[in-house]
């Protein structure tokens, strides 16, 4: 078999740590990694490249694709929904912007190599916006095509993407004399909240859920910014790096969107806490909610819809909040800190 060479932006992040370990024990594959900063050692022993440097750069990209014939690139670069907010313009450039010359690359590549290029994108629940506390829980497991009314900066620019997505799918420069039509082939995921043994993110919303693990795995006090009572889906990681590998190999004749939602459970802030403190009682955890932090939280959907995910590609978490908690996060945080 031909070794694929794939492309994965924001490598240095959460899930690029998980995928390029991932990709590199499958085999066959020729990984170029690209972050913002150095990539990590553990992950650039793994890459045949590394590449330093921005995705708004369009130079730097333009020259990586007259170097190498991309089969599939897996764009994983974004500023998160906390820090998007702080930032809205430089997230505008970077989830719009970035998204967009990545886009444009598969574009090239594809003429390039006359067929189509797999474009794996993770988007988010926060592309949902529920106005209330009461349509929140009214909706409970939101399908796809609803509740689309993020009230963030993160948010709108992931609903948005998916649909330049969509058009470069389908659509893209559909005026021409010549119709250009599939030359990407562009596949999302909704992802909940992620939590990861071995990383912690940064610039999230959902990032209440991994830091109160990470801190009482490591005896620290923690003031949780999320009410005890707030409700979103999550995942453990390793159901993430899956649901973004099974939907790349799908068969495309199977898919009946671009874009799914994935879930596997859905607890309360508190009850986090409870799966956290039958393996560390003595947690050191406060609920202090920060009320505008919340009122994103509260926006997002407590539950998501994922039967197209399961129908058409199979989807399904290996792990729900107890094995997540029992056999992999706990596990795997004891051995981390040493505990
Ligand atoms: C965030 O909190 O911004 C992300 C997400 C839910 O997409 N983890």
């Amino acid at each position: 078999m031909a070794t694929k060479t794939i492309l994965v932006t924001g490598a240095n992040g959460e899930i690029g740590h998980g995928l390029i370990e991932h990709l590199a024990e499958q085999g066959g594959v020729h990984i170029i990694a690209m972050d913002l900063v150095p990539i990590d050692k553990s992950v650039r022993t793994r890459c045949h490249r590394t590449v330093t440097g921005d995705i708004l750069d369009t130079s730097l990209l333009e020259s990586l694709s007259t170097e190498h014939d991309f089969d599939t690139i897996f764009h994983l670069a974004a500023l998160l929904s906390t820090r998007a907010e702080r930032q809205p313009t430089l997230a505008h450039r970077v989830n719009v912007d970035g998204t967009l010359n990545l886009l444009e690359i598969a574009v090239t590549q594809s003429r390039l190599q006359g067929r189509e290029i797999k474009f794996i994108y993770p988007s988010s629940i926060a592309v949902y916006g529920l106005p209330t506390l009461a349509a929140k829980h009214a909706a409970g497991r939101v399908q796809e095509d609803r509740h689309l009314e993020p009230r963030t900066m993160y948010g709108i620019n992931k609903l948005y993407t998916e649909q330049l997505g969509r058009y470069y799918a389908n659509f893209y420069r559909q005026l021409d004399a010549e119709i250009s039509k599939g030359f990407v082939d562009f596949r999302g995921v909704r992802f909940p909240g992620l939590i990861s043994a071995t990383t912690l993110p940064t610039g999230g919303t959902s990032d209440f859920a991994p830091e109160m693990l990470h801190a009482a795995a490591q005896n620290k006090p923690y003031a949780c910014f999320a009410r005890e009572d707030a409700r979103i889906p999550f995942m453990a990681m390793p159901d993430g790096i899956t649901a973004l590998l099974r939907l790349r190999e799908a068969p495309r004749a199977r898919l009946t969107r671009h874009v799914y939602n994935v879930g596997a459970f859905n607890p309360s802030a508190g009850e986090i806490l409870n799966l956290i403190r039958r393996s560390f009682p003595a947690a050191n955890v406060r609920f202090e909610p920060d009320t505008k932090r919340q009122a994103i939280i509260d926006s997002w959907p407590e539950d998501v819809d994922d039967s197209a995910a399961r129908t058409d590609w199979g989807w399904s978490p290996a792990y729900d909040q107890e094995r997540a908690f029992a056999e992999y996060l706990v596990p795997a945080v004891r051995e981390r800190y040493h505990r």
